[in-house]
């Protein structure tokens, strides 16, 4: 993961600060790209402890197509508490783009279903996307997330926007463009939950897993984890030997998954740093 803490000293040294929506304000720099090879291990940040147990139940609640931010309380997982409307809606976001996006007849489309379908029998080709980024359900900027939400449209415009798959000489890559990324915080559980699902994918599809490519717009530093404690304790650290993901069994399809199927072999971070979530 030394690439992850080349980001942060590249946004540190290269930023330029910049007004943003939540107020807190940033230190940003556009358009960059990192690659991790999952064949060489999980790219699961060793520089502090990442909550897998978040990761995981974050990814299986997008995969069930579920908006719902109760479904994810029922797992102890309250990371998207602060976007959600009182009743726990949280708008058409991930879940709902992924396996409900609405067609013009009326219909529904199931990305996700479709892709992996289209993996299997048609592996060659160069259509295998996955797109949240529907501007028909975009949030209205005046208006707050839980608002927006209680509006019927999304709390939050999707960061993670658009993802391709790649097959190649039986192996099976993933490279997600994400046009907002918070490197602190949430880029850690980005990179987790991406790698996570190339690899689901992988084992449904029967193939290795490849390479995971994460593409950046807007990479930045919220000014208020520019702090010793924060991103230069970080950057003080050694990295130390990636974790290997283990998979208990194989589910009969990708939404057939459970929280305790995954395991992170040999992981051994340095602990936690603690940094507020910009809203
Ligand atoms: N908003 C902002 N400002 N940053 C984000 O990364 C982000 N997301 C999602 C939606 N809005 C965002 C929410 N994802 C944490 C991690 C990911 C999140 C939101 C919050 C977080 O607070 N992590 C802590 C605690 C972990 C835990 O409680 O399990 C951490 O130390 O990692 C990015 O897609």
């Amino acid at each position: 993961m030394q690439s992850y803490l080349d980001l942060l000293r590249d946004v540190v040294d290269n930023g330029c600060d910049k007004d943003d929506r939540t107020g807190v304000g940033t230190r940003s720099v556009f358009g960059r790209q990192i690659r991790f090879d999952l064949a060489d291990g999980f790219p699961l940040l060793t520089t502090k402890r990442i909550h897998t147990r978040s990761v995981v139940a974050e990814l299986l609640w997008f995969l069930s197509g579920s908006t719902d931010n109760r479904w994810l309380n029922a797992l102890g997982v309250t990371i998207w508490d602060e976007w959600a409307a009182a009743d726990g809606d949280l708008g058409p976001i991930y879940g709902a783009q992924w396996r409900r996006w609405r067609s013009p007849d009326g219909g529904v489309i199931d990305q996700i279903a479709e892709v992996v379908e289209a993996v299997r029998t048609d592996p060659d080709s160069r259509r295998l996307l996955v797109s949240a980024w529907n501007p028909a359900d975009l949030p209205q900027p005046a208006l707050s997330p839980a608002d927006n939400a209680a509006a019927g449209r999304m709390a939050l415009a999707p960061c993670h926007c658009l993802f391709q798959f790649y097959v190649q000489q039986g192996r099976l890559s993933c490279q997600l463009y994400q046009r907002s990324a918070d490197l602190f915080l949430g880029v850690p559980f980005n990179i987790a939950s991406y790698a996570l699902l190339t690899h689901m994918v992988a084992q449904q599809t029967d193939l290795a897993v490849g390479e995971f490519v994460h593409t950046f717009g807007d990479l930045h530093l919220y000014r208020n984890h520019l702090t010793d404690a924060i991103v230069f304790e970080q950057l003080r650290r050694e990295p130390r030997p990636l974790p290997r993901l283990a998979i208990a069994r194989r589910p009969g399809s990708l939404f057939d998954y459970r929280p305790e199927d995954f395991d992170f072999v040999g992981y051994q971070p340095h602990p936690g740093i603690r940094a507020p979530i910009a809203v």
